[in-house]
């Protein structure tokens, strides 16, 4: 990471950082406004990636397939460091700004996240593009630039409120218009068939209205390599003539009202993590991305080869994040035919050789369904479309499955059972090459269960990509401290080549190497629990533990596993039983879905447990809680370098992977969790000793379902039983009594589907271990640094190396 100064780049910064701030933005120094500041040296910066932008879009290599990936997320937080980071420029940039009697982080701390995205998905669409540049593959984003990103979240009384994100307030230096490329999406309106010139039977959209998409473009700069890949956001906008035909009809206010429906389209990101809402505006967000994106692809392609198709799916691979894009499938079906003038067969195999599908969740409740008629309604040529795809599949299953109609049923893309509705997944599926997992776990169990008879059908379409995150954001940027003892010790050249982690392994013996990596956690610490102090009013003192729990607020999450853990140890210390106890500040944040009570009542029991607990002096060693309002991309940059701690409980066979757990191993955090997800591959490569596993395994969670009685466990376990009587006895809602009833019940209740109360003994013990451990201080050090030593396989360039090999450049293609 060391830093190559060209002679002069420092001077010619500083000049043009001046040059901005004075000529572009017309400011003087005297208004000392830090906010001007931050612009002018994002424009800076910006001018320093255009030229090389530009270079990456004219070195673009024809015979290479390009990719697209397709997202309704990009969780990209803050661009600025990362701008300075993938230049060098970073000392440069200090002093800068220190002529204006500033430091950087004051003029970093001046940018919004941009907050396009609910979670783990979302943030996993930004480590792709970040590690796609950084390799210096061809591959496009593209996305809705939503005028209000993820909400902000306050707490009031400890209940969470939402306040809308105008995060484009201010303006976003990072973006430029493209309105040479503007196009123009269609909705409602009806199909209708009709004979061509050349006597071929054709279909057309017919009296649909229309919305223009407005691309605007952001840099992806790659680590120090030159590549500088594009991330394309639409917009949606009226049409003119629409406006102005209205405006000519004298119906000035119908005008209007046409243009704020065009734009409310892309006004603002839904919230629900993982429940599905089936909301008509967000069926149009989605087509809104599929249609404009493909025909700006196509317009690429037209620009290139003419109206000659037939070497397209190997010039273009689509990578469906999920199934929320998936509506692009009958999208290049319908362009290819409706416009282009191929026949179905030609069009058919173009779009199943192109499109790659990535499942991301197995929870039902995520799955995402269309109903016929809302998709009928607004994509009526769509619809058709779908319908016989549905058809050729149907017949393709029967042929493999002669009168297995129950099969047929089963594998079918409409769900007759009820009001019809269109299985979103099921059309990745037919419609796709590819269909990966993202994790080991995740991609076994669905192939197994939810697209068992898919993978029956064909088992060579279904691989695994386990996740990864970029290690620029997530160590070198996040945590300088030990991004520069890594320098020292391995010298640079490891934040693109991560597995060299591993040569750290011999250093978890070597004490003196031990207690500068605890230098460097102490200190990360401290800058945590400054975060604390400032937003939560709580004094984390960072000689203890910092046992940390941040992501969405879910129950299959199990953050009140952690909260029943908490309240165990309160009750230990109020009962004069610490021995063995290690001191222990616990952190958990994470927003929930605006519509989900159950998540919102979790958040306060989190806070008014915090609360108790926090006002007792005779907790006062041992234990603090706070819960960090408005976790955001920004928040973990500064949690998961400064945790000792990574809780990760998971309801085995929930999480699809997590990618949380792998920033904070890569920071040198010991993991507390279950065998789910990516712990289980996270577990395997730091080894047993080095990672406090617990809990029932995905297989044991089924067996035990069907007969599991948690009244039965209460009983069994003296613990769990002071705990929840804690709980009943309004010990915690004292000045709202009955608030958590709705929790306990849940909790209670033989139908629980996460089984928290299963897996409460076994955390518990976990926990024990963890306390032992952290009393060791060499070994927890050990450990510390042998997670970090093993974290290399968690970079995302061994993902996206992955998917480049088997999904996008493979080669021989069965496609
Ligand atoms: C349909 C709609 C309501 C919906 C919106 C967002 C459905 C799902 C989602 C988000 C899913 C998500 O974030 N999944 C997470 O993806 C990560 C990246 O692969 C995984 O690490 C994580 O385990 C998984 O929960």
């Amino acid at each position: 990471m060391s830093a190559v100064n060209v002679p002069g780049e420092g001077q010619a910064l500083a000049d043009a950082v001046a040059r901005h701030y004075h000529l572009t933005l017309g400011k003087d120094r005297a208004g000392g406004d830090h906010h001007y500041l931050y612009e002018a040296l994002a424009l800076a910066l910006r001018d320093r990636l255009v030229g090389r932008w530009r270079r990456t879009r004219g070195q673009a290599d024809d015979s290479r397939r390009r990719v697209a990936y397709l997202s309704l997320e990009f969780l990209i937080g803050r661009s600025l460091h990362n701008a300075l980071l993938s230049l060098d420029l970073e000392a440069e940039a200090r002093e800068a700004v220190a002529a204006f009697a500033c430091d950087l982080e004051t003029v970093e701390a001046e940018e919004r996240d941009a907050g396009l995205g609910n979670g783990g998905l979302g943030r996993l669409a930004a480590c792709f593009l970040d590690s796609c540049a950084t390799l210096a593959l061809p591959v496009t984003g593209y996305g809705i630039r939503y005028e209000y990103g993820m909400f902000q979240q306050q707490l009031r009384d400890g209940y969470q409120v939402e306040n809308p994100d105008r995060w484009l307030r201010d303006g976003n230096p990072w973006e430029f218009e493209v309105p040479e490329r503007i196009r123009r999406v269609h909705f409602g309106g009806r199909a209708e068939g009709y004979r061509d010139d050349h006597g071929r039977w054709r279909h057309r959209w017919v009296d649909a209205q229309s919305v223009l998409a407005i691309p605007f473009d952001m840099p992806v700069p790659g680590y120090r390599n030159g590549t500088v890949n594009t991330l394309r956001l639409w917009r949606a906008a009226a049409t003119e003539e629409f406006d102005l035909g209205e405006f000519n009809a004298g119906s000035y206010t119908d005008a209007v009202d046409a243009k704020t429906q065009a734009e409310k389209i892309t006004m603002v990101l839904y919230p629900n993590d993982q429940s599905e809402a089936g909301k008509e505006l967000r069926l149009r967000q989605q087509y809104f991305l599929a249609s404009a994106s493909l025909q700006d692809i196509l317009a690429d392609w037209l620009a290139a080869h003419g109206e000659d198709f037939t070497g397209f799916a190997d010039g273009y691979c689509l990578q469906l994040n999920d199934t929320h894009p998936t509506v692009s499938i009958p999208e290049l079906m319908r362009l290819l035919m409706d416009e282009h003038g191929l026949g179905w067969d030609a069009a058919w195999a173009i779009t199943r050789e192109s499109f790659a599908y990535t499942n991301h969740t197995l929870l039902p409740e995520a799955l995402e369904t269309w109903s016929v008629a809302l998709f009928g309604s607004l994509l009526p040529r769509l619809l058709e479309i779908i319908q016989e795809i549905n058809a050729c599949f149907l017949t393709e299953v029967s042929r493999q499955w002669p009168g297995d109609v129950d099969r047929e049923r089963r594998m079918s893309l409409i769900d007759e059972a009820g009001d019809p509705q269109l299985r979103m997944a099921y059309l990745g599926i037919v419609g796709s090459f590819s269909v990966n997992g993202v994790a080991a776990l995740h991609t076994r169990l669905l192939t197994r269960g939810l697209f068992r008879d898919f993978h029956e059908l064909w088992p060579a379409k279904f691989n695994n990509k386990t996740n990864g995150v970029t290690p620029r954001r997530w160590l070198a940027y996040c945590n300088p401290g030990l991004a520069a003892l890594i320098d020292e010790t391995l010298g640079d050249g490891w934040v693109c080549d991560l597995e060299r982690l591993r040569e750290l392994t011999p250093r978890a013996e070597d004490p003196a190497f031990r207690e500068r990596f605890a230098t460097v956690k102490f200190d990360n610490k401290r800058r945590l629990a400054g975060l604390v102090a400032d937003s939560c009013g709580v004094a984390f003192d960072p000689a203890m533990l910092f046992d940390v729990q941040v992501k969405r607020i879910h129950e299959y999450k199990r953050q009140l596993l952690n909260v029943l853990h908490i309240i165990h140890r309160y009750d230990r210390v109020l009962r004069g039983d610490t021995a063995g106890l290690a001191p222990r500040c616990v952190l958990l944040g994470g927003k929930a879905a605006p519509g989900y009570a159950m998540a919102k009542a979790i958040i306060k029991l989190v806070n008014n447990v915090a609360a108790v607990v926090n006002d007792d002096p005779r907790l006062a060693p041992w234990l603090r809680v706070a819960f960090l309002p408005d976790y955001k991309v920004t928040s973990m940059e500064v949690v998961c370098p400064g945790a000792d701690l990574s809780e990760q409980l998971s309801t085995a066979g929930k999480e699809a992977s997590g990618t949380g757990n792998m920033k904070f191993m890569m920071n040198g955090a010991v993991t507390i969790g279950t065998l789910d997800g990516a712990n289980i591959e996270i577990l395997e490569a730091v080894g047993e000793d080095n990672f406090f596993l617990f809990g029932l395994t995905a297989e044991e969670v089924e067996a035990r379902r069907p007969n599991y009685r948690p009244r039965d466990v209460v009983a069994a376990d003296d613990d769990l039983q002071r705990v929840l009587q804690l709980l009943e006895s309004g010990h915690f809602s004292l000045l709202e009594p009955g608030i958590f009833d709705a929790v306990l019940a849940a909790m209670t209740s033989p139908a629980d589907p996460w089984m928290t109360l299963a897996d409460f003994r076994s955390y518990v013990d976990a926990q024990h271990r963890v306390d032992a451990a952290w009393h060791d201080r060499e070994d927890w050090l050990r450990r510390c640094i042998l997670n970090t030593a093993a974290s290399g396989r968690f970079s995302s360039d061994r993902t996206i190396r992955e998917y480049g090999r088997d999904i996008w450049f493979r080669k021989g293609a069965t496609r």
